[in-house]
């Protein structure tokens, strides 16, 4: 059914009056429609990028009366080839999701606590940004820069800005729960991000763990499909039966947390028989000058050895090794969470895997994994050159300080900021600015809830009401995706630059902003200076946007560029001859990596086991995952995703249910070390008997979340808090976060 200014108000009104105990600042949605309804009578079709993941799909929606009525995909598009995924097409039970924040709102109830009622209410933007900035100002004045904490990703520019011009040391984001130590060993190894995966050209795809097909970006499934079109051969390691086992030749299941041993063993194999790609390692890696300490260090992973960590049988791995060595183009993707942050030996898995792609001589060649060829965009800074910031000083809260491979990141841990909070630096954090993060993301939420509880005052800016805004002094009301315009270069499929005009297909919903105005708005209070043009005046987002669209050549200004909607610069893709690692090694790919020594890392990955092995109270791996129908924590509250998947379960095998006595749909109780969870059985054999699995993204307590709110079980409140010190004791020098290492009890209720 198409969305019309009738059903919508309809729909929205219905949701909003189950909204009883919500205030009036949340409730009812028609204001906004009829302030729509002046809008052209005609329906006008309005290309953009979708915003739920990172490709940001070409989309076009179909707008009449202001309102958007269709999504769906963009033809022409080298990321969605014309489509979009389910969670992309469901865009609009976002964009009209009535439970959205509409309104700047203070607190009125003193006692903060998830379980209080913060007693909202609206005031003006006005009144938020100067009570925001004056807090800022007295943080800074009486306790220093370092006590102001900001949880936000690292943009957008403006809000960089003003960070910066702040002097602001304590910024942290999600990438350690997902891809950082990725990225740190790709830039030791390859020299730089190499998200790009050549499937399509590849002849056999090594996947460990991620869940391609289903976890989509729409672009690598594709990918994947083509490839097995073309005759290329995938092979899936997962301890549990996958979309992406499904469009494999070969599932084969693994014990969780091992996959490093097989990994290990898949490089004794290639390079102990010399069957490496000989013309890419000869020139383009540093095998030769290390060749001994490589022959030396691998020699003891055999797989005999690694059958006896993994449960994969040695001739399988033997077999598969050669295979992928000899395919011609093989390709181990790594990419993001289950290899990179899972268990406590993420960083030595994806080390171990970035030397499989090097050994197969495929970074940057056809049907490997290659640099994105991209548009180069220019932020704030690069319009306006800033005057100079301050220097930074202070004390990292989450102690990344202490693992120098990830303090070169600039990014800081979500997994060790609770810790930071309550116990190495109980006090120091006055003021907290959380921008587009919930606490649900972190590795244990639970924990993360008594850390907030200890900052004096905290905005949060989202598009939703979610747990973390429960906690907030202020809350701010954010624009999402299709409120916005922007300039979106291609980054996962990207052998030449296209860009694509981010437009928004609708006015901002109610008092929504963007963040970028907020920075803007907060450096006018705080720090002029920085927000001036050459001329004097304010900066001013959209003049920003066009000389943006200028500098990067995709047209005079932004309407030119959103004229075209697309821009494309097709060339040849020329294969890198010189890689950017660090410049002692020459333009050279490395396997041993020695710049890793003074950094207190291991230059060659060696066999770490996860950190949570089962044990006689826990007898079985807890495993996580990410449905295919929701983003993370975003869209169970969307009424489309949530009527398709509205709740989790524990999944388990029929093998373990029945020696359990546990029935399908039967409560039981997971218990973990640090907590315990009731969810209905999901008995199914696409699970491992020594394994229970639940999904990430459900057991949101915010009240205000008609929808989520209550229902499932939070995943991560079984899973073990880290700290610095853990990471450091383990060697885990890349800090993967132990996103999912837990190990659990289960019982029938
Ligand atoms: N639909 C959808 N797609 C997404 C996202 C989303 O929110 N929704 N988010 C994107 C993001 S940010 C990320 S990081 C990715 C995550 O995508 P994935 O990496 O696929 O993440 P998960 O779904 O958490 O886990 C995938 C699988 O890994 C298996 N697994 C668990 N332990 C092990 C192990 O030790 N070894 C192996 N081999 N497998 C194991 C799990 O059982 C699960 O089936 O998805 C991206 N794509
Ligand atoms: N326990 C556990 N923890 C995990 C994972 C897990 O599987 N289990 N997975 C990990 C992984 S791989 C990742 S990538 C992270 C992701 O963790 P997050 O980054 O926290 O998850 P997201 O769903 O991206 O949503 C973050 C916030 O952004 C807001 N948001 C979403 N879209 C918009 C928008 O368009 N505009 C605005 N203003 N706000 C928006 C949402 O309301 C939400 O509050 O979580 C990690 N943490
Ligand atoms: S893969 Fe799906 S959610 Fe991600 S950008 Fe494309 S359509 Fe949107
Ligand atoms: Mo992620």
């Amino acid at each position: 059914m198409a969305l019309t200014r009738r059903n919508l108000l309809k729909y929205s009104g219905a949701a909003g009056a189950g909204l009883l105990t919500a205030p009036a600042a949340l409730a009812g949605f028609d204001e906004h429609f009829k302030a729509a309804s002046g809008a052209a009578a005609d329906a006008t079709k309005v290309v953009t990028g979708c915003g739920i993941c990172s490709p940001a799909c070409g989309l076009q929606a179909t707008v009449k009366d202001g309102v958007v009525q269709f999504i769906e995909g963009l033809p022409g598009d080298i990321h969605g080839e014309g489509h979009l995924c389910g969670k992309g097409t469901a865009g609009a039970g976002l964009l009209y999701d009535p439970d959205r924040l509409k309104y700047p709102m203070k607190r009125t109830n003193p006692s903060k606590g998830f379980d209080e009622d913060p007693g909202w209410v609206r005031i003006s933007w006005e009144e938020a940004l100067d009570t925001i900035a004056l807090q800022m100002k007295n943080t800074i004045d009486q306790s220093g820069a370092e006590s102001l904490l900001f949880v936000t990703l690292p943009g957008p520019d403006l809000f960089v800005r003003l960070m910066n011009a702040l002097g602001v040391v304590n910024r942290v984001d999600h990438i350690d729960v997902c891809f950082q130590t990725d990225r740190i060993i790709q830039k030791y190894t390859t020299g730089g991000k190499t998200w790009c995966n050549d499937f399509e050209n590849s002849n056999y795809i090594l996947l460990f763990g991620w869940d391609i097909v289903a976890k989509a970006k729409l672009a690598y499934a594709h990918g994947i499909v083509k490839a097995r079109s073309n005759g290329a051969k995938v092979v899936h390691f997962s301890p549990n039966y996958t979309a992406t086992s499904r469009m494999s030749n070969e599932w084969i299941n693994i014990k969780p947390g091992t996959d490093l041993a097989v990994a290990l063993a898949m490089i004794n194999v290639i390079v102990s028989e010399g069957i490496y790609n000989k013309e890419f390692v000869a020139n383009y890696t540093n095998y030769s000058k290390y060749e001994t300490e490589i022959l030396a260090h691998f020699k003891e992973y055999t797989p005999e050895w690694a059958e006896q960590e993994s449960g994969v049988a040695a001739n399988d791995i033997r077999r598969i090794a050669r295979e992928f060595a000899a395919s011609g183009a093989g390709i181990a993707p790594a990419h993001k969470k289950t290899l990179c942050a899972n268990y406590m030996n993420g960083t030595q898995l994806v080390h171990a895997i970035s030397i499989l792609n090097i050994l197969a001589g495929t970074i940057d060649r056809p049907g490997g994994r290659y640099f994105a060829r991209t548009d180069s965009v220019p932020g704030v800074d690069g319009v306006y050159p800033p005057p100079a910031y301050p220097a930074k000083k202070g004390r990292r809260v989450d102690g990344r300080d202490k693992l120098p491979l990830v303090q070169e990141t600039d990014s800081g841990m979500f997994s060790t900021l609770a810790d930071g909070l309550l116990n190495k630096f109980p006090g120091l954090i006055k003021f907290a600015f959380w921008n587009s993060y919930t606490i649900l993301g972190f590795p244990n939420p639970k924990t993360m809830e008594e850390a907030m509880k200890k900052v004096d005052f905290m905005v949060v800016m989202d598009f939703i009401p979610t747990d973390t805004v429960s906690m907030a002094d202020i809350v701010l009301p954010s624009a999402m995706y299709l409120e916005l315009s922007d300039i979106l270069t291609r980054d996962y499929i990207a052998k030449y630059p296209q860009s694509l005009a981010r437009v928004a297909v609708s006015s901002p919903i109610f008092e929504t902003k963007s963040i970028g105005w907020v920075a803007i708005e907060l450096g006018k209070r705080l720090c002029p200076d920085y927000f001036k043009t050459p001329d004097g005046s304010w900066i001013n987002p959209a003049t920003l946007l066009d000389l943006k669209t200028q500098k990067a050549g995709l047209g005079a200004n932004f309407a030119e560029f959103k004229a075209k909607g697309i821009v494309s610069k097709p060339a040849d893709f020329v294969p890198r001859t010189k890689f950017a690692t660090p410049a002692d090694a020459e333009g050279k790919c490395q396997i041993y990596v020695p710049q890793f020594v003074a950094r207190g890392a291991e230059p060659l990955p060696k066999w770490h086991p996860k950190r949570d092995l089962p044990t006689a109270d826990y007898p079985y791996y807890y495993l996580t995952f990410i449905p295919a129908v929701h983003r993370r924590n975003t869209t169970e509250n969307n009424a489309i995703l949530n009527e398709i998947m509205p709740t989790n379960a524990a999944i388990m095998n029929p093998e373990l249910a029945s020696m359990l006595g546990i029935k399908q749909g039967q409560t039981v109780l997971l218990r973990s070390r640090v907590g315990q969870m009731e969810l209905p059985a999901h008995v199914s054999q696409v699970i491992r008997p020594d394994a229970v699995m639940v999904a990430h993204g459900f057991g949101h307590t915010s009240r205000y979340l008609s929808k989520a709110g209550g229902k499932g079980a939070r995943d991560g409140d079984m899973v073990p808090n880290a700290s610095i010190d853990d990471f450091i004791a383990a060697g885990n020098y890349g800090g993967a976060s132990c996103i999912m290492d837990a190990v659990c009890s289960v019982e029938p209720l």
